[in-house]
């Protein structure tokens, strides 16, 4: 019989071994040669195929249950949102709730902590529920993305939200209490020191009533250089500040690295002052930003503004440090360039040598050398602009220009030497050489058209110290007649170019159908180290630490101290416990759900009718919601992910006894 048990343990582990090592050893099919099979000859035939179709097929063609190599993250624009897609299959992973509550995620429907972190952009009593997010930020070190946490902006009420990579969650929303709009924002410091934000409409700092007739005088930009504590993955409120600047509406910023670690860039668009006044017969906006030949690049040194931060050379205006713009510039924080005709995107060079501008309104970009900006410095080679702040002459600090096309927008950079910038009228990418030292070196290569109206551009980890070349995404605005007809709200289209080899080709074509992405990034897929489930059972993700509600499976209880009723209940599959909620008309409420789960994907829902409360409990993860019960009444509440077999049966009931 021993024997027999021992020769049985013997089969079953060498079965083991065996299919063990089937699974390591599976032949690869030998590589394809000749012509494709006849099946596949056929369907190339029936849907009218080209031998270019069939490439951007087999690049992007991603088989079942194969990982894409890289992650994008691209804003959801006034969705509010994060978007996280796949490269190169193009599928939408996840769309990370930001500023906009989402209830699939239970993000702003209930759950303690999320509406007091939604709470934190609040202007006065009214709650912000929306945002407009552009652009994306990495974190870095050393110049590179590390994957740890992602920034974004919302344009409309001037936050910024941290996101924390582990768990692709929102943890922080900050908002500038002198801005009511930003959009040079958000770009990270070398090593995320500081995550630069830039304004754009002018206000009075601190959005405070002044007529337009004073706006010379007391309309005014920022650049704020938010602190971030990546211990605590949290920006630091103290230790962050702004720089104040003229009212010439800031719009693009970039960080400097490398040979330019230490500045900050920020182009303008209305050094004109223009204040509008349809009404009383002044020229459109459009018209009246647009008058002068010359905006300015904004050149400042966050190195040495930090320094004045830190001696206490600022003003405290409603709770930030400002460094007021004559400090800035007495301590050579500040400078001008002049740049043509309404610029947009300003870019830093890999190696951190030149920043490329681009003009809507001019043909060109325009490339600055950082040394020769340096020089101008040192030389005094400068005039005052009417808030007087030096103005580096032109042609001291141009490097070069290339001729481009209509509407360059933004630029962005491949492992091969190449830069690319969009065009938004000519709706296509400009490819050229990133010259170096001899400004005739920078040329135009090619030209690739796109479908239409191209905003941002990005290429994988192309605005790094070390880009990866292989795929360049185009952001365009309009689709027009690309998709099947959605009606008269059509989706952005974003299009997969194919810049390896030399290649310069559009592989995918992927609708938008949830936001306007404005700018996005790339990051290689083996960067990121997300968790499959909190560390333990228990777990707060606002706090990334154990929760002191946390209940274990045998804990779960009601508590009641006169009208306050507190619940700790647990999740598994395929039992909410308690099931039985027996409340009073009035009572005050406070919710614990522990879901006790430690299994990859074994996520646990939570919706109760007529409260209003979409929680998700994933793996390991204790949420709390509290509520006042106002209603009399029986009221079902049931686990929202179909979870297992018997999913349906997770549920339980709240009575509200008159
Ligand atoms: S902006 Cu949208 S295309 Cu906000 Cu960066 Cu240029
Ligand atoms: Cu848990 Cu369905």
């Amino acid at each position: 019989m021993k024997r027999s048990l021992f020769l049985v343990a013997l089969l079953l582990i060498l079965a083991l071994v065996l299919s063990a090592c089937g699974r390591r050893t599976t032949p690869t099919p030998p590589p394809l040669s000749g012509d494709l099979p006849a099946n596949a000859m056929a369907v190339a035939q029936e849907r009218g195929l080209t031998p270019d179709d069939i490439y951007a097929a087999m690049k992007t063609y991603t088989p079942s249950g194969k990982h894409d190599d890289y992650y994008i993250f691209a804003s959801g624009g006034h969705s509010g949102n994060l978007i996280v897609i796949g490269i190169p299959s193009m599928r939408i992973l996840k769309n990370v709730a930001v500023f906009t509550p989402e209830s699939w995620q239970g993000y702003g429907y209930g759950e303690r902590g999320i509406e007091e972190m939604l709470d934190a952009g609040n202007v006065g009593d009214v709650k912000l529920r929306m945002g407009d997010t552009h652009h994306p930020a990495l974190s870095e070190t050393n110049g590179d993305y590390d994957g740890q946490f992602v920034f974004i902006n919302d344009k409309a009420n001037a936050r910024v939200a941290v996101i924390d990579l582990r768990d692709f969650e929102t943890k922080q929303i900050v908002k500038d209490p002198n801005l009511i709009s930003n959009h040079g924002s958000t770009f990270v410091t070398p090593n995320t020191e500081y995550v630069i934000q830039g304004s754009q409409y002018a206000t009075p700092l601190g959005w405070e009533y002044a007529p337009i007739s004073e706006y010379e005088e007391k309309y005014r930009g920022l650049i704020t250089l938010w602190a971030f504590d990546r211990e605590k993955g949290r920006i630091d409120l103290e230790q962050s500040f702004s720089i104040e600047v003229p009212p010439y509406w800031q719009d693009l910023c970039d960080a400097g690295k490398l040979a330019s670690d230490g500045w900050g860039f920020c182009n303008s668009f209305n050094t004109e002052m223009y204040t509008g006044g349809l009404l009383q017969g002044n020229p459109p906006f459009e018209a009246g930003v647009s008058q002068s030949d010359m905006d300015y690049l904004h050149i400042f040194n966050w190195k040495k503004a930090a320094q004045v931060a830190a001696a206490g050379k600022v003003e405290m205006i409603n709770g930030m440090r400002v460094i007021r713009m004559p400090t800035a510039v007495a301590e050579g924080v500040l400078y001008l360039a002049p740049e043509p005709k309404s610029p947009h995107g300003a870019d830093v060079t890999p190696d951190g040598k030149y920043v490329v501008v681009a003009g809507k309104l001019d043909p060109h970009i325009t490339i600055y050398a950082v040394d020769k900006i340096e020089k101008a410095i040192a030389d005094q080679n400068w005039e005052l602009d009417p808030f007087g702040v030096p103005v580096l002459d032109y042609d001291a600090v141009k490097h070069a220009q290339i001729e481009l096309g209509l509407g360059p927008l933004h630029s962005i950079f491949d492992n091969q030497g190449f830069g690319y910038t969009s065009l938004f009228l000519d709706s296509a990418v400009a490819k050229w050489t990133v010259g170096g030292d001899d400004p005739a070196a920078w040329t135009l290569v090619e030209k690739l058209p796109v479908q239409y109206n191209i905003g941002h551009l990005t290429a994988a980890e192309g605005d790094t110290v070390s880009p990866d070349g292989q795929y360049l995404l185009v952001l365009n605005k309009w689709s027009v007649d690309r998709f099947l007809p959605v009606g008269p709200l059509l989706p952005q289209n974003l299009q997969l170019v194919d810049i390896s080899n030399g290649n310069f080709q559009v592989i995918y074509d992927m609708p938008m159908g949830i936001g306007e992405p404005h700018n996005a990034q790339i990051i290689k897929a083996d960067k990121i180290n997300a968790w499959t489930a909190y560390p333990q059972i228990g777990w707060d993700p606002l706090t990334q630490a154990p929760s002191p509600y946390a209940t274990q499976l045998g804990e779960e209880r009601i508590e009641r101290d006169g009208n306050k009723v507190e619940v700790f209940m647990t999740s598994i599959r395929s039992r909410l416990t308690p099931d039985h909620i027996e409340l009073k008309k009035g009572d005050h409420v406070t919710w614990h759900i522990t879901n006790v789960e430690t299994a990859h994907d074994a996520v646990h829902g939570f919706q109760m009718g007529g409260q209003n409360v979409s929680l998700s409990i994933e793996p390991g993860e204790t949420v709390s919601f509290e509520f006042v019960a106002e209603a009399d009444g029986t009221y079902p509440f049931y686990c929202t992910e179909f979870c297992a077999a018997l999913h349906l049966e997770m549920m339980g009931y709240t009575f509200v006894e008159p």
